[in-house]
């Protein structure tokens, strides 16, 4: 499909100098129509911390292989509230990923009081994003290979570095769709959560114990998928997943008119074992998401920076409606413990 990969890295090169040139003194001038490396968008984050102290904090819920650190913004309006979860890049190469969370970072922070349906999502559920879930691999991209997918954690009695953290999960941990071979793209790994960066979100979500909605966005293919990929039984929710999904694309075309495929993992792809969402799914988070965001392989993994902007903008309308199902879900099951009028009401 692309003629010539090297051309495409260096447009991409050519362009990220440019934009390198410039150092953003606030979030209002980052330039979110390019991408950045690591180090630019960690001191993205602190920029946002510090320009909105009540709205947005920083936590650190661990370290990569290479030691950096793992952060994730928090967005909260209140005190012991619900959760929900987002993650990006945790395949590093898939570069439309973290440029969009940097987007969606942002526009929580301008839309809060001022878009109503954000507001009201906000007011009820505390935000967790974490742009960078893979550092070591995404630091990797931008200066050994850009096409690298795994963590950097060497494996012992082989040549090949890293592990696949989309099968390292402890769902069927080590089942088809997986592969035991340190050199495969799909390996997965010593034994469930072996990998820091997959460690550290597994512990938070035990800690916290009150997420309602976990989404892992990945690129591409244009797909909104939900469990389970470890297995063709539907999962119990399969009928309001799936609704709420079509709900979501639907609204993910509006402005661009770009088209997503939705369904389980294994219906829509392939069978994988071992992924975020069928184990985060098990936990007991109803609203479990995959995006695999644009595009549908003209550029794959290379997209042009000029893509990156439509593409956020969508898929936030997409991410809007999902948390949105997930409000509504929380309110009924609160409403539903209190006795909501009449008996035999229909
Ligand atoms: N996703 C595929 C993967 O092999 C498919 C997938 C999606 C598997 C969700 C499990 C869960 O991991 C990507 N996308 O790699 O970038
Ligand atoms: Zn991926």
């Amino acid at each position: 499909m692309i003629q010539d990969l090297q051309d495409l890295l260096d447009v991409e090169q050519q362009e990220m100098m440019r934009s390198r040139a410039f150092q953003p003194r606030s979030t209002n001038d980052y330039d979110y129509t390019n991408y950045h490396t690591l180090d630019e968008i960690y001191s993205f984050i602190d920029m946002l911390v510090q320009e909105n102290p009540k709205l947005v904090s920083k936590v650190v819920i661990g370290q990569s292989y290479e030691r950096r650190p793992l952060n994730v913004l928090k967005f909260s309006t209140g005190a012991n509230r619900h959760g929900i979860w987002i993650d990006t890049g945790i395949h590093s190469r898939e570069w439309v990923t973290q440029a969009s969370g940097t987007w969606f970072a942002k526009k929580i922070v301008n839309d809060y009081g001022r878009n109503a349906a954000l507001t009201a999502i906000l007011d009820k559920f505390d935000i967790f994003l974490e742009i960078v879930t893979n550092p070591d691999g995404y630091d990797y991209t931008h200066k050994t290979d850009r096409m690298w997918r795994k963590t950097r954690r060497p494996n012992p009695g082989s040549t090949c570095v890293g592990v696949d953290p989309n099968r390292n999960w402890n769902a069927s941990f080590g089942g088809p769709g997986s592969s035991n071979d340190p050199c495969s793209q799909i390996y997965h790994g010593p034994y469930a959560h072996s990998e820091p960066e997959v460690k550290a979100i597994v512990d938070f979500v035990k800690s916290h114990g009150k997420l309602k909605a976990f989404v892992s966005i990945h690129s591409y293919s244009q797909m909104l998928l939900y469990p389970y990929g470890y297995t063709r039984t539907p999962c119990k929710d399969q009928a309001e997943l799936h609704r709420v999904a079509g709900k979501a694309i639907n609204a993910l075309q509006r402005p661009y008119g770009t088209s997503y495929r939705y369904g389980s993992v294994i219906e829509v792809i392939y069978q994988a074992s071992g992924g975020t969402i069928d184990w985060t799914y098990d936990q007991g988070i109803k609203y479990s998401y995959t995006f695999e965001l644009r595009d549908s392989g003209r550029y794959g993994f290379i997209l042009p920076a000029n893509q990156i902007v439509p593409t956020a903008r969508e898929t936030w309308l997409a991410l809007i409606m999902i948390m949105k199902h997930a409000k509504n879900n929380l309110l009924k099951q609160q409403l539903g413990s209190v006795n909501t009028g009449p008996a035999g009401r229909r």
